[in-house]
């Protein structure tokens, strides 16, 4: 029987253990062997707190205490299981394991809710795996349909509905339901940045969590010897790249201080030492609090990388593939957040989230808000991401009075 944990603790080192690297991170990308395995795991430490639990189609995990009334509406509370390549420990796990604690806290002092209280584990939310993210949250709430996402392929050709249906799921895909009983979403998360710790503050109430867009770029030239090729003949794809990628940071950092933008992938064709590059396909993470100022921002370093193709006869094809505008958090679950932290004296910072979230899928068909606890030096998707446990158990007490005060008391 496997040994579960006691504490918060002992649930991140638990947890952590599905998809541990060789360098200390974890990789659990949708789907594979370490995320399959952390599911059914969470799933039976549920059922063993007395915590009901089931699976959706395609593999987001949920853990209910139901209210007595049958049309009661569901608070659903959690985060994704997914990671980066070699990720941290806390990146979404923390707000599926405070939410399970949570519930089987309020279950054994509070007993039957008034409304259902849902965790869920959301399949994917990072898009590590295939080129879509917040797939969990996406297909609950109606944002992508099954028929979008099944023919995406991963890096190595393979399908999400063939890695899905591998993996034991999949079965009325077609004909999942959006559901439309949710009264709330709410996420307890790792900041992700510096600023609580800077600030030292315990809690990060969320107002906006930024919009982004993800390109992915291909700059075709001709591959050609390295010596007999002269400059002047050139078409030297990867050569135009660095072009587009060095205007691209030097505006971004002209253009707002709010603006953020990466290149975090850059794949050279043929990668060979002595051939010029033909081909180069490089990704691009846009981000800003304003929809206005990310479009224009994305608008100008389009026009200005088709100048630079055309001036050096090169062709080039930008694929947006994942893009969610800015999301305002519900105010109202933001109020209830910093009452209780006045009422139990815990230092808060009202502030945005450059990090986007599950909880900006839910913004759009229900109240949804994300709350943070302190990332030691600002570091994530690092495996020195780090957290004191004494700031998870803070970010676990408030988590516990907001979904009491939502589920329990009229
Ligand atoms: O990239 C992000 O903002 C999130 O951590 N997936
Ligand atoms: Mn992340
Ligand atoms: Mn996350």
């Amino acid at each position: 029987m496997m040994q579960f944990p006691t504490n918060l603790a002992e649930a991140i080192e638990w947890l952590s253990s599905f998809g541990a690297a060789g360098d200390g991170g974890v990789t659990r990308t949708l789907y594979s062997k370490p995320w399959q395995e952390a599911q059914h795991a969470l799933r039976e430490w549920m059922e063993v707190l007395g915590i009901e639990t089931r699976f959706d189609s395609i593999g987001n995990l949920f853990g209910r205490l139901g209210a007595a009334d049958s049309r009661a509406q569901t608070i659903l509370v959690g985060s994704h299981i997914d990671t980066v390549l070699s990720g941290g420990k806390y990146d979404g796990a923390y707000g599926i394991l405070a939410a399970i604690l949570a519930l089987s806290h309020l279950k054994k002092t509070y007993g039957q809710p008034m409304f259902n209280l849902e965790v869920v584990s959301l399949c994917e939310e990072e898009g590590s795996r295939f080129p879509i993210a917040c797939s969990g949250s996406g297909i609950i709430t109606g944002a992508y349909s099954f028929a979008e996402i099944k023919g995406v392929s991963d890096s190595e050709g393979i399908a999400f509905e063939t890695a899905m249906r591998e993996a034991g799921f999949g079965v009325e895909a077609e004909n999942y339901k959006v559901r439309d009983d949710i009264h709330s979403f709410i996420e307890l998360h790792i900041e992700q940045g510096p600023s609580l710790e800077k600030l030292a503050k315990s809690i990060g109430i969320v107002e906006t969590i930024v919009g982004q867009k993800r390109f992915r770029v291909t700059v075709k030239g001709e591959s050609n010897h390295a010596g007999t090729t002269l400059m002047k003949w050139r078409k030297d794809a990867l050569h135009g790249a660095v072009l587009m990628i060095q205007d691209l940071y030097e505006w971004a950092k002209a253009y707002d201080e709010n603006l953020v933008t990466t290149v975090g992938q850059l794949h050279v064709e043929p990668n060979v030492s002595n051939v010029i590059p033909g081909q180069v396909v490089f990704t691009i993470d846009a981000r800003h609090p304003l929809e206005s100022v990310l479009s224009t921002f994305c608008e100008s370093f389009t026009k200005r990388f088709l100048e630079i193709a055309s001036a050096r006869d090169l062709q080039i094809n930008m694929e947006l593939w994942h893009e969610v505008p800015p999301v305002q958090m519900d105010s109202n679950l933001n109020n209830r957040i910093q009452t209780i932290c006045n009422e139990q004296e815990v230092a808060y910072h009202v502030m945005n989230s450059g990090a986007g979230h599950d909880a900006q899928l839910f913004a759009s068909v229900c109240p949804a808000t994300i709350m943070f606890v302190p990332s030691q030096g600002g570091i994530s998707h690092s495996p020195l991401e780090y957290t004191a446990t004494e700031a998870l158990e803070i970010g676990l007490d408030v988590l516990i009075q907001l979904l009491h005060q939502l589920a329990y008391v009229k």
